[in-house]
């Protein structure tokens, strides 16, 4: 198999759940690190216009979205998996109100100015982020709580997650961390790392306890790589092969189509349809800087239109 390729930046949320992935599985990684706004050329050139980070790169295949790159490492490495039948529902249900909800919430918490932390470093850095987050933010479909709103609604969430760690439990659903576990660590580590809200986390001692478990699971960094090199695998490797298929009887496999997020960061990719089931959306794409890649996507959350 092909190197595990992160594009991602430290302070991205929603890499940090890949990393501590990729930590708990115990896989090699090489990290590409990208620039925290726009314009971000290796990682556009393979996904085709999606902009949302993180991106996982294997040769030249591409995984779009937290969710579908779960999935993905699921499958490798060395622990039980990550969706544990008997609480499959109950552990993806949390894991997409975490994403989702919680993080708009978060958003909210992260950026209170007692709580920013070191996020910026320097004014001019605030304002080029304000400039690149206004167009990120353009045909969005998503509601920011205000405060008051977003502080209830963690201080509701703390509360009964510390009542389910009550009964010595290591984990959210059991001894082992399923995907919910990742998706709530990454959200918490997101609203507290700017320092500003410790206390929130010192008065749940159970919550704080699997919080530092979950922390030492991510403790495993990757190696770095340029995104040149980043670009000069997948232009030597060949996309993984995919059966054609299409559960959208106007948009069959063939189809020049485009692929976009239905929430927020909606920038489509543009491509020929591969297939469209009910767990993925995958498109072959081609451009100089890459040969011929496939980009996956979950099914789950974005959608696919014609794109002629
Ligand atoms: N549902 C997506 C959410 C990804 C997301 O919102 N990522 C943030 C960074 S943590 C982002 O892309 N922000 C805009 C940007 O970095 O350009 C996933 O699970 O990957």
């Amino acid at each position: 198999m092909a190197e595990l390729i992160l594009h991602h930046y430290p302070e991205s949320p929603f890499s940090e759940k890949v990393r501590a992935i990729l930590g708990a599985r115990g896989l090699a990684w090489r990290s590409l690190i990208v620039p925290m706004v726009m314009p971000r050329p290796a990682t556009i050139a393979l996904t085709g216009g999606y902009r949302r980070i993180p991106v996982l790169q294997v040769g030249a295949d591409v995984y779009c979205d937290t969710a579908l790159i779960a999935e993905y490492l699921d499958a490798l490495g060395s622990r039980p998996t990550l969706y544990p039948a008997g609480q499959l529902l109950a552990a993806q249900t949390l894991a997409r109100w975490v994403d989702t909800e919680l993080f708009w919430a978060a958003v909210t918490l992260r950026f209170l100015p007692e709580n920013m932390g070191t996020f910026f470093a320097d004014p001019g850095s605030a304002q080029a982020f304000a400039e690149d987050r206004a167009n990120f933010a353009a045909g969005a479909q998503v509601r920011r709580p205000p405060v008051d709103e977003a502080l209830a609604r963690y201080a509701r969430f703390l509360a009964e997650m510390e009542t389910q760690l009550g009964d010595g439990r290591a984990c959210l659903f059991g001894a082992e961390p399923s995907i919910a576990d990742f998706a709530v660590y990454h959200m918490l580590w997101f609203i507290h790392a700017g320092g500003g809200m410790a206390d929130w986390l010192s008065s749940r001692p159970l919550v704080s306890a699997w919080m530092e478990r979950m922390r030492a699971l991510a403790q495993h960094p990757g190696e770095a790589i340029s995104a040149e090199d980043a670009l000069a695998v997948a232009r030597a490797a060949e996309p993984l092969p995919v059966d054609a298929a299409s559960d959208i009887t106007a948009i069959p496999p063939g189809t020049d189509v485009h692929v976009a997020p239905v929430d927020y960061g909606v920038m489509p990719s543009h491509g020929t349809l591969l297939r469209c089931d009910t767990r993925t959306i995958v498109i072959r794409r081609e451009h100089a800087l890459t040969g011929p890649v496939n980009v996956h996507f979950p099914r789950h959350g974005f959608g696919v239109v014609r794109g002629d």
